[in-house]
Formats: structure tokens, C-alpha cells, sequence
């Protein structure tokens, strides 16, 4: 059986890190201001390596310009570009970064669970959350299931720390921050909003929204 090579959820704080790319930062990372970017900057805090931060001037219309088009066509944050390859979609970037720097698992199960994970923050629950006219309806009912499966085990994927953990994190802090939503009535998610946001790596990014 292959055991993932997941960061333990316990003392998540002392594991070691990979090692960094030091020779060359092949990874680019281009964002902005207050946008979704934050969520891959805690991501590559997490992973430890090297990496260099584009920060875009949104407003500006840097995004728009063709030397970023060129990477990323749709002319939106974040993107990535990882020496003659790029990406772009915060999600798809997420699993990049954890299948190249051995976060992702071999098995196809898990990995399917992960991605699941991923789609399911950045389109179902970023939409449930975000969309004020959808809110009322669905944040009960995307986070009243969310509360029991974090009720089992502390990550989503269980007892380890997970990219799905920053994919969802992400949306939850976003959404709690911006909306100051009443989450009472689900304590495990309160719980494990604080589990993430005393992690380090989040700190040093999107803690400091
Ligand atoms: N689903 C995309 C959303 C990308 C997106 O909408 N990015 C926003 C910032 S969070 C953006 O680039 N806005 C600038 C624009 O649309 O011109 C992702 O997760 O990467």
C-alpha cells in the first residue's frame, strides 16, 4: 500500500519542509491585490520552496496587457509558470504544485478525493458563500455536511493537512472575513478555520488580509 506523503495535522508546525529549490526559482506566481492568489501564496509557504511573486496592478489592467496574456489568455489571477510551462485557474495550480512537490499521493482514489476537494471549493462553495443570493440557501446546507465530516477528523482528508485544506480554508476564511457570518451553529467548522489560520505559512499570506 502507498502511504501518502501527506504533512501530519500534529505538530504541522514543526515538520520539516521540502527541500527548497534553491538553484532556481523556476516558479513565477502572478497575482494581485486581494485576489485569489493569496490562496496559492499560502500553498507554496506550505511547500516550502522557492518561488518568485508577480503582484499585478489589477486596476492598471496589467492583467490585460499581451505579455500576460500570453500566459494566461482569459487575462485573470492567479497564473503560474514553472520554467517553460505554465497554468492558471487557482485550483488547477493547487494540484499542480502538490503533485509536483510530492504532496499528491500515487493512489488514484485519493487523488480523485483531493481534486473533488478543489472543484468543490472553488466552484460550489466559493459560489454558495459568495453569491449573496444564494447564501441564505446554501451555506446550511454546504455547511452543516462540512461540519460532521470535520467533526470525524481535523483535515479533510483526515488526520493530515492537505492541499484540499488550503482550497477549502481559503473560501471559509474569505467568506467569514468579508461577510462576518454567525458559524455557531457549526462549531467543528469554526474549529478547524482556527486550526488553519494558526499554521505558519498562513500566516505569513493570507492571515495577513
Ligand atoms: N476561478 C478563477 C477565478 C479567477 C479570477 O476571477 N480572478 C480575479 C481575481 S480573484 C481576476 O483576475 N480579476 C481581474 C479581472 O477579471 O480583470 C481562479 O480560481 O483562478
Amino acid at each position: 500500500m502507498v502511504v501518502p506523503k501527506f504533512i501530519r495535522a500534529e505538530n504541522a508546525e514543526n515538520q520539516p519542509k521540502l527541500p527548497a529549490v534553491k538553484s532556481k526559482a523556476s516558479i513565477i506566481l502572478y497575482g494581485g491585490e486581494r485576489t485569489r492568489a493569496a490562496a496559492v501564496l499560502w500553498y507554496l509557504e506550505e511547500l516550502g520552496i522557492s518561488y518568485q511573486y508577480k503582484k499585478l496592478n489589477i486596476a492598471a489592467g496589467e492583467n490585460k496587457q499581451p505579455e500576460y496574456l500570453a500566459i494566461n489568455p482569459m487575462g485573470k489571477v492567479p497564473s503560474l509558470v514553472d520554467n517553460d510551462f505554465s497554468v492558471w485557474e487557482s485550483g488547477a495550480i493547487l494540484w499542480y504544485l502538490a503533485a509536483k512537490y510530492g504532496q499528491m499521493p500515487e493512489d488514484l482514489a485519493t487523488q480523485a478525493q483531493i481534486n473533488q476537494w478543489i472543484i468543490f471549493a472553488n466552484s460550489t462553495l466559493g459560489n454558495g458563500l459568495f453569491l449573496e443570493d444564494r447564501r441564505e440557501t446554501e451555506m446550511p446546507r454546504l455547511l452543516s455536511p462540512l461540519n460532521e465530516i470535520l467533526l470525524e477528523n481535523p483535515y479533510l482528508m483526515g488526520e493530515s493537512f492537505t492541499v484540499a485544506d488550503v482550497a477549502v480554508g481559503y473560501y471559509l476564511y474569505m467568506a467569514k472575513l468579508l461577510f462576518n457570518l454567525d458559524w455557531q451553529e457549526y462549531p467543528a467548522v469554526i474549529d478547524y478555520l482556527d486550526r488553519l489560520t494558526q499554521r505558519q505559512a498562513f500566516k505569513d499570506t493570507l492571515g495577513q488580509r
